[in-house]
């Protein structure tokens, strides 16, 4: 029997669910104004006002092995390049345009030093591929709502030609797949309005991928995905409706299940600032705190976290996003076993923390500090040592004076994030 749609995701997207944390690397032309990758939108900018960044665009510190491993430092195991953003500007020297950072001073072919660094470090690689062009001569302007040219009807374009920018973006696409060795993900971002699925020949396009890229997986975007409108939300997805959900900016409060109740792979895509596209006057900086605790929610609900970095003009991560890398790093040195193949645990969020698990090994992370011991609600009987993950040092489960009253619910004696390893009844 042919395996069904979910059941081929599911083994398809397997490395994927156990990798839990990437880096999503927003680079390009935008990022030498430095006000973001919407900058041209945001601004109303004709393409010659950009033009001056696309002349001087000439990251002499662009480093991708010094990126992969600030990545994988940080305990990350795959990252998505933009290859080409809204502005359709190509960071790959593609041959369907002259608009490409070949022919800008960096004079080179910059995704495929990405995808080389990348794999030297063993991370999977992935590419962001921009549906929208503000480049492309038949992609809509004139009354497109994010186009930068969407007021000026001298950018009126003739939706019949729109098959032009198909054809356009198909090659591409293409070249993609059969320029750079085996490819992990290919990120569209995004479908919106009339512009989802057969707009974009997204069947066509999915044929290819199979012929070329069989087991690269896809986000969620080539259909509208908001308030869970895209296929992908059904039982019976579309071929086209992706292989994961992408929550921007948002941890999904309960995880993401379909409308059936069956589990979907997702990746909630995060900034450090509030800004994809490098902007150094953002220093609306997440703490390191913060983001373990949210890579820690996002595994806790069967997810992963796409954590981003905006590298400026010079091709540099900002110092900012590489210290905060650091520190998320030297927490999942010793505590990634609780990150890395694991997912939710099926228990109730205990009131000072999170729960992840693999297997029999059920992981609590300890939010907040203990007054006494830590109640492990419905869990006595079920577990038979704990340890403390970070230095395997023993905790002591033993039940204090008044846990009569608490009959069903295990103790441990910690005042520390923990690693509890247990034996469950039920384990599946
Ligand atoms: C998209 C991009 O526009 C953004 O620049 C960044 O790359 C992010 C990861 O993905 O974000 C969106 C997607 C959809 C909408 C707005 C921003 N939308 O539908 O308005």
């Amino acid at each position: 029997m042919q395996p069904s749609i979910l059941e081929e995701r599911h083994a398809r997207t397997a490395w994927f669910r156990e990798a839990r944390f990437g880096m999503f690397i927003h680079w390009g032309l935008y990022a030498i104004p430095a006000r973001g990758e919407w900058v041209r939108s945001f601004e109303r900018m004709p393409v010659e006002a950009y033009q001056p960044y696309f002349d001087q665009f000439d990251p002499t510190g662009y480093e991708p092995a010094a990126w992969a491993k600030a990545a994988k430092q940080a305990g990350m195991k795959y990252a998505v390049l933009t290859a080409k953003h809204h502005d359709g500007f190509c960071l790959f020297d593609s041959a369907l345009t002259d608009y490409k950072a070949t022919n800008t001073p960096a004079g080179r072919d910059l995704v495929r030093e990405f995808v080389e660094a990348f794999r030297a470090e063993g991370l999977k690689v992935g590419l962001y591929y921009s549906l929208l062009d503000w480049h492309h001569p038949d992609y809509p302007a004139y009354g497109d709502k994010h186009h930068p040219m969407r007021d000026d009807p001298a950018y009126a374009r003739d939706p019949q030609q729109f098959d032009r920018y198909l054809d356009y973006m198909h090659g591409q696409i293409r070249e993609l797949l059969t320029g750079y060795g085996k490819l992990d993900i290919m990120w569209f971002d995004f479908s919106y309005d009339e512009l989802s699925g057969e707009k974009w020949r997204a069947t066509e396009l999915m044929n290819m991928i199979g012929e070329l890229q069989p087991e690269m997986l896809i986000d969620n975007r080539l259909e509208v995905n908001g308030e869970r409108q895209s296929s992908i939300y059904t039982d019976e997805p579309l071929a086209y409706a992706g292989d994961f959900a992408s929550p921007e900016q948002i941890v999904p409060p309960a995880g993401i299940t379909s409308n059936g109740g069956q589990p979907i792979p997702w990746e909630a895509c995060i900034t450090l600032n509030n800004n994809w596209g490098y902007a150094p006057a953002d220093k609306a900086y997440k703490s390191a705190t913060t983001v373990i605790r949210k890579l820690v929610e996002c595994v806790s609900k069967n997810g992963n976290m796409l954590l981003n970095v905006g590298p400026d003009a010079k091709g540099r991560i900002p110092d900012e996003s590489l210290a905060i890398l650091r520190e998320v790093g030297e927490w999942v040195a010793r505590n990634g076993d609780s990150i890395h193949g694991c997912g939710g645990a099926d228990l109730e969020k205990p009131e000072w923390g999170r729960y992840t698990r693999r297997g029999n090994k059920l992981y609590a992370h300890l939010f907040e500090p203990s007054i006494g011991a830590v109640l492990l609600q419905g869990l006595e009987g079920r577990i038979k040592q704990a340890r403390l993950l970070a230095d395997g040092s023993e905790l002591h489960l033993a039940r204090p004076w008044n846990a009569e009253l608490f009959p069903n619910d295990a103790f441990v004696n910690f005042a520390q994030p923990i690693h509890a390893t247990y034996e469950l009844p039920d384990a599946r």
